[in-house]
């Protein structure tokens, strides 16, 4: 066993505070591409979202957003009518560093007026995407121009200022770093937004006005759809949770115990982070929560109440659903007298979503993994690297 194993396994003991060092230290040419210079920082990654490219005009980082009719893919073998941003639902992740100035050129391909709402954001009056109160819709085929300056740092998102319009999926994460980065510093930055959708079997357009949800998502895919989330053994890891929808979501994690560092508001000062392993995020709210990555496998993150485990509610329970179904697992022989049955199904997909991420996780793993649920895999250094390789060969990027 190398040495550097042996640290891990014996940090994985209880080291807590010196794991993070060394991480730290460890990572430093391992984890993704970084800026440098005062305002380097660590990159946010959200899984199965894009980022957001822009311009340099005159010191001005120029952002331009189309409003966009969607076509979702929740999971591989069904599509979903959605709203979203240059062609994704959710928009692609605005990462930016505090005290920049940004303008954001947003035109409206729908087919009704839209605004945008930056979330968070203290930014002037008329800026603040408000329909009526600070500004006139954009029309469909509109364009208008927002700009601001950023003097706060922490997770923040954009979305449509029309209710429905957000039911229709049409919000983005909106990162800003820190001028100096925060201590202790994490190797890994991962942003994920939790959405949920009502839509019958056979339909493929929601509800917006449904109360009742069938398919809930994670960064716009639902498990065993949602990419996991990879990090080194002993990495510090920051998780970025926003949630926009008619549901608070307790967003639970296995195997690990996490502070929590920053609410929507930005950073929580270190004498009130709490430890905890399920925090709910609120409607509206964002939560940033960091633990030390130090034991090693592929550990759940998923919300816990128990509906929002499911895909395709409505056909998975109750007399609708077939006892010898074949995807249902094995069952008893006297199955159909049990009261109650059947309950739960066991579906598996591995095939349908096979990635490089899921490389080395256990045969019928997707079968455990339902709606808004994904992983976060702490993988030993030769398992992290084959996988990274994988993604090389795929044209991938890094992380
Ligand atoms: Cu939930």
């Amino acid at each position: 066993m190398s040495a550097s194993r042996r640290d891990f396994l014996r940090l994985g003991a209880g080291g807590v505070a010196a794991a993070a060092g060394i991480a730290s230290a460890r990572s430093a040419k391992a984890s993704p591409a970084r800026a440098t210079g005062p305002t380097s920082f660590v990159p946010v990654e959200t899984p199965d979202i894009p980022r957001m490219p822009w311009t340099l005009d005159n010191g001005v980082k120029v952002f331009h957003l189309t409003c966009d009719v969607v076509k979702s893919r929740f999971v591989p073998w069904r599509e979903t009518n959605t709203w979203g941003y240059n062609g994704s639902t959710p928009g692609p992740t605005v990462e930016v560093v505090e005290g920049d100035r940004v303008r954001f050129v947003v035109e409206n391909r729908l087919p009704e007026p839209t605004v945008m709402h930056w979330h968070g954001l203290e930014v002037p009056f008329e800026m603040d995407g408000v329909e009526g109160i600070t500004q006139d819709f954009i029309p469909p085929g509109g364009t208008f121009v927002y700009e601001f300056t950023l003097h706060q740092n922490g997770t923040f998102f954009y979305h449509s200022h029309r209710p429905m319009q957000q039911m229709m999926g049409m919000i983005g994460l909106f990162v800003v770093h820190p001028k100096t980065p925060h201590a202790p510093r994490c190797d890994r930055d991962f942003g994920l937004i939790f959405q949920e959708w009502a839509t019958l079997p056979n339909n493929s357009t929601p509800n917006t006005l449904a109360m009742e949800f069938n398919w809930l998502t994670i960064n716009g895919k639902s498990a065993p759809a949602t990419t996991p989330m990879l990090v080194r053994l002993g990495e510090r890891v920051r998780l970025r949770f926003v949630n926009l929808g008619m549901d608070h979501h307790p967003i639970h994690m296995h195997g690990h115990t996490w502070v929590v560092t920053g609410t929507e508001g930005g950073r929580i000062p270190r004498a009130l982070w709490r430890p905890g392993n399920t925090e709910l995020i609120g409607v509206a709210q964002a939560r940033d929560v960091e633990f030390v990555a130090n034991n090693p496998g592929d550990w759940m993150i998923h919300c816990h109440l128990p509906h929002h485990m499911m895909n395709t509610m409505a056909s998975m329970v109750g007399p609708m659903s077939d006892p010898a179904h074949a995807h249902m697992g094995p069952v008893a022989p006297n199955a159909r007298q049990v009261p109650g049955y059947p309950q739960d199904m066991f579906t598996v997909a591995d095939d349908q979503v096979a990635k490089p991420e899921n490389h080395g996780l256990r045969p019928g793993w997707s079968g455990g993994m339902m709606g808004m649920m994904t992983l976060i895999r702490v993988l030993r250094p030769e398992m992290y690297d084959t996988i990274q390789e994988m993604k090389a060969r795929q044209g991938g990027g890094v992380g």
